[in-house]
């Protein structure tokens, strides 16, 4: 009864005419391949950005970094999810992490963001322990940043580094530096989350999250610099740089 009613209520005005099946064999209708010339693509604006690097905020621990010294993944504080990256604490610390990307060759512009909460029992006017977050194309740092004792403190600063005229540097292979180092006194220390190497297509980088505004991003000085560049080459040299820099 049902499919009976089915086959009144079903029109057959218009039905196909075409591929049909001769007498006697079951009609089978084939679907109509529209075949439109190749279209010419439309040129669309691109507002892309992807991170590249991996486990930049902790949560499965050191995974994908290289790391000297000491670096201790922590709960006690996480700019997001339940762990971060301590480093420094206590005193003549050098606290390194590692992790070498590459930058996606149609990137147009890229920064570094990181997250850091710190704490110090150091001075707040003279400097003397520092982190210092650097992005390096091989022993060239492409931009960079510190956050030393005398930095606001007790609270998360959520840093942005521009990388200036980031397409010089398409498909190269790049590592991102990280050190906490204290000197002998009244240690200071780091919490450092989301780290997130980004790059983006088109002339405006997509921010990962809001960012403290960049002026008050300081430069690491050319020393700070000068010692990560050769922490890099002894890393290398020890064989610790299996991450597939070059
Ligand atoms: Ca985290
Ligand atoms: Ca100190």
């Amino acid at each position: 009864m049902v499919l009976w009613s089915l086959r009144r209520l079903t029109p057959f005005v218009g039905a196909p005419t075409v591929n049909a099946a001769p007498s006697g064999e079951p009609a089978s209708y084939l679907p109509i391949v529209m075949r439109a010339p190749t279209p010419t693509p439309i040129p669309t604006p691109c507002n892309t950005s992807v991170g590249v690097l991996t486990n930049g905020d902790f949560e499965r621990g050191l995974e994908h970094w290289v790391s000297s010294g000491n670096p201790q993944i922590t709960d006690a504080r996480a700019r997001e999810g339940t762990h971060s990256a301590l480093l420094g604490g206590r005193d003549s610390a050098e606290d390194v992490l590692l992790q070498g990307a590459a930058m996606p060759h149609w990137a147009e512009s890229g920064a570094l963001y990181l997250s850091v909460f710190m704490k110090s029992s150091d001075s707040t006017t003279d400097r003397r322990d520092s982190l210092s977050a650097i992005v390096f194309d091989d022993q060239q740092p492409l931009a960079s940043a510190v956050v030393a004792n005398i930095s606001p403190r007790d609270d998360w600063l959520d840093l942005r580094i521009p990388i200036p005229n980031a397409v010089n540097y398409r498909s190269k292979s790049l590592i991102v530096f990280i050190r906490g180092s204290t000197d002998g006194a009244a240690p200071t220390t780091w919490y450092v989350d989301n780290v997130d190497l980004r790059f983006g297509c088109g002339a405006t980088l997509a921010g990962a999250y809001s960012a403290s505004p960049d002026a008050f991003i300081e430069p690491a000085p050319p020393e700070l610099v000068a010692r990560a560049a050769e922490t890099i080459r002894a890393l290398r040299a020890a064989g610790a740089m299996d991450f597939g820099e070059h």
